[in-house]
């Protein structure tokens, strides 16, 4: 999210803090002490401490690095079709970016969330969202690949999301637009928003030992806006709190409509009402449509199944099931302390931060110490719920982290600084810039009840005169502080993939021997598989060729292939026969209409081809594995649509008939 241009008074404070920094600029020579460059230096060889997950924003794609280095380990294609590794290229992966709309090969992705084990970070999967088709998906931290992605339906920007209980139980999703539900007539005024819309939250269950996600169950709100979420945890375990704006219920101009009231909400959810209700069959079913993904490893192959069903919850029909809680102003990030007790709420437009006790709410709710009513929700009276504010912060929080000391960490996007606060009595206790307008914060387990508080990453928006210039577009960038100390000191400046916004990091110890090195090629179940160069061969059915092609240091087998037609739809299905880590074979064929295939070790990857035009197509390996990787090759003949010229294929056999046509022999001189 751009802020920037949200609110004009806080634009010209944005142009001017900017302007600020740029006439006496606080560059890295003078903010940053002697000691950063040993702190963050991972020599040759050596390994990060932590692995941290990073989004891509507009990207649609997940990126990895390593801390405190941050040194760029891999890029995860998650909603975004990518050239690079054949990701929703191949034939294989396509099904993985299908939604109910039919294939949507982009997306833009906001938020990482690992998965958890009794609060902590478990190291299994990461779980992101897609903003603009809504949809949750899953990476698998073993392959760094992800293996599933969930449709939502009934939602439209799907941003408060994807957000997990302390133990997986759920992960949520909270629609940012609301919208006329699926399964009424949609084709409405706009202007009958208050009539029509409706917000909608997800709760995603995920099988304990798979990870497989589905529709649990969804809540039908009112209809406003959902900004963020977070879990309770500890003694807040079985309640979510959302941040909410839009509670005006503008459907125009919502810069100035939507800014209207002093406060708008936290929506706390008590989950596990929510989960007996639908256990006592209180959920109404509803007709939608909504595809899930999955890619299944045995097979190296992906599915779409289009599923037809939710069920919804009402929440004004279930007293106690949610409760508004009055927040300053147009609240964005909502994040709860690592004890479960203090929710965050960050007024993008507020000038504090408020701080909410669950304590006091639940006091309050039982005292029933409400304000009103909101379209039937009960309204906690704000005083009753809070802890206390955060006073003259900065400007423009957006979110916060933790450490495990009783300290916060706030972003602060329009005054371009990290603030550290005590969560005991909300005082101040340091800020440090940030080169610039800053959006989320990240701590290693900054979110969960074991926050590891030794660094801190901010995600920054802007970086102007950070960087060497690149033309008109600049890349955003993160910047890592030391927070272990007193003073946060910041140590490094690096250039991220996208736009990062929120991230996730977990000691490298977690992930790191989980990792797999290579498929078995004999438990390869792909249904095209070559499982040696013996079981390769070309088949024809119509117009339909397929090519069981295998690679192998450093040859393809078959690699000269003849007898394909104009008019031919062929199927390479190349597998790598490698057994050893690291070393995936490339395939790429002249005129190809899609990307190469990245096919790694004992896989099973599939690229179609419809040669257009008679000729010879040379094909080649793309990945420089070995000292003849330029030699890893081939041809393919292409004949007229009518021709006889059989179909043949083979490899190390088709030498020419007769020598004697070899013009260029060089013969030894005298
Ligand atoms: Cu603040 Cu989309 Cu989490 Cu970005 S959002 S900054
Ligand atoms: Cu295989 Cu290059």
């Amino acid at each position: 999210m751009k802020l920037n241009k949200v609110y004009t008074p806080g634009l010209v404070a944005f142009v001017l803090i900017i302007s600020m920094y740029s006439c006496k600029p606080k560059n890295a020579g003078s903010a940053v002490s002697g000691d950063a460059a040993s702190k963050t230096y991972v020599a040759p060889g050596k390994y990060d401490e932590f692995y941290n997950f990073v989004s891509g924003g507009f990207s649609g794609q997940l990126a990895v690095y390593g801390l405190p280095s941050g040194r760029l380990l891999r890029v995860i294609p998650v909603f975004s079709v990518d050239p690079e590794k054949g990701y929703g290229y191949s034939e294989e992966t396509k099904p993985m970016l299908n939604t109910s709309h039919g294939p949507v090969p982009w997306d833009d992705l906001h938020h990482v969330e690992m998965s958890q084990t009794n609060g902590e970070i478990d190291g299994r999967w990461v779980f992101v969202n897609g903003n603009n088709t809504p949809r949750v998906a899953r990476i698998d931290l073993t392959t760094f690949r992800t293996a599933e992605i969930l449709e939502l339906p009934n939602s439209a920007g799907n941003h408060s999301s994807p957000f997990i209980t302390e133990n997986t139980e759920y992960v949520i999703a909270g629609t940012r637009f609301s919208v006329p539900p699926d399964d009424k007539n949609g084709d409405v005024p706009i202007n009958s928003y208050r009539k029509n819309f409706k917000g909608t939250i997800s709760f995603i269950s995920v099988d304990k030992n798979t990870g497989s996600m589905d529709i649990a169950f969804q809540l039908q709100t009112p209809g406003i806006n959902f900004d963020l979420s977070h879990a309770g945890k500890g003694k807040s375990h079985g309640w979510f709190f959302f941040s909410c704006y839009n509670t005006e219920q503008a459907n125009t101009l919502l810069e100035v409509n939507a800014s209207k009231r002093d406060k708008d909400f936290v929506m706390a959810v008590n989950w596990k009402m929510a989960e007996q209700l639908i256990k006592d069959g209180k959920g109404r079913k509803q007709a939608v449509k909504y595809a899930s993904n999955h890619y299944d490893e045995k097979t190296h192959t992906a599915t779409s199944v289009i599923k037809n069903e939710v069920q919804v919850l009402d929440v004004k029909d279930f007293p106690g099931l949610v409760y508004f809680i009055p927040c300053p102003k147009s609240p964005h990030g909502c994040d709860v302390d690592p004890t479960g007790e203090y929710i965050v709420g960050s007024g993008k437009l507020a000038a504090l931060i408020p701080v909410f006790s669950f304590d006091k709410i639940q006091k309050a709710i039982a005292d029933k110490a409400f304000e009103g009513e909101y379209s039937g929700i009960p309204v906690i009276k704000y005083e009753a719920a809070l802890h206390g504010e955060v006073k003259k912060p900065g400007l423009g929080p957006l979110h916060t982290e933790f450490d495990e000391r009783g300290n916060a960490y706030t972003s602060m996007f329009v005054s371009s600084e990290v603030v550290k606060w005590r969560l005991s009595d909300l005082k101040v206790l340091d800020r440090v810039p940030t080169y610039y307008s800053v959006g989320h914060l990240m701590i290693p387990g900054g979110d969960t009840k074991k926050p590891n508080g030794k660094y801190l990453v901010a995600y920054n928006k802007i970086t102007k005169d950070r960087f060497l210039p690149t033309g008109p577009e600049l890349s955003q960038s993160a910047q890592l502080y030391d927070i272990s100390g007193d003073k946060m000191q910041l140590l490094l400046d690096y250039p991220t993939i996208g736009e990062p916004h929120y991230a996730q990091a977990v000691l490298a110890d977690v992930i790191r021997d989980k990792s797999v090195k290579f498929f078995k090629i004999e438990e390869n179940n792909n249904q095209y598989v070559s499982k040696g160069e013996g079981a390769t061969k070309v088949t024809r059915d119509g117009k339909r060729v397929d090519v069981y092609l295998t690679m192998i240091r450093s040859h393809l087998t078959p690699d000269n292939i003849e007898g394909i037609k104009i008019g031919d739809e062929v199927y390479f299905h190349a597998t790598n026969l490698e057994q050893d880590w690291d070393v995936p074979h490339g395939f790429a064929i002249k005129a190809a209409n899609t990307a190469e295939l990245l096919v790694m070790p004992g896989e099973t990857t599939t690229l179609k081809w419809v040669p257009d035009e008679v000729g010879i197509f040379p094909m080649y390996c793309t990945d420089f594995c070995s000292a003849l990787h330029q030699e890893m090759s081939g041809y393919v003949r292409v004949s007229p649509a009518g021709s006889s010229v059989p179909l043949t294929f083979s490899t190390g056999t088709n030498m020419p008939k007769d020598d004697s046509t070899f013009s260029n022999k060089i013969t030894s001189g005298k």
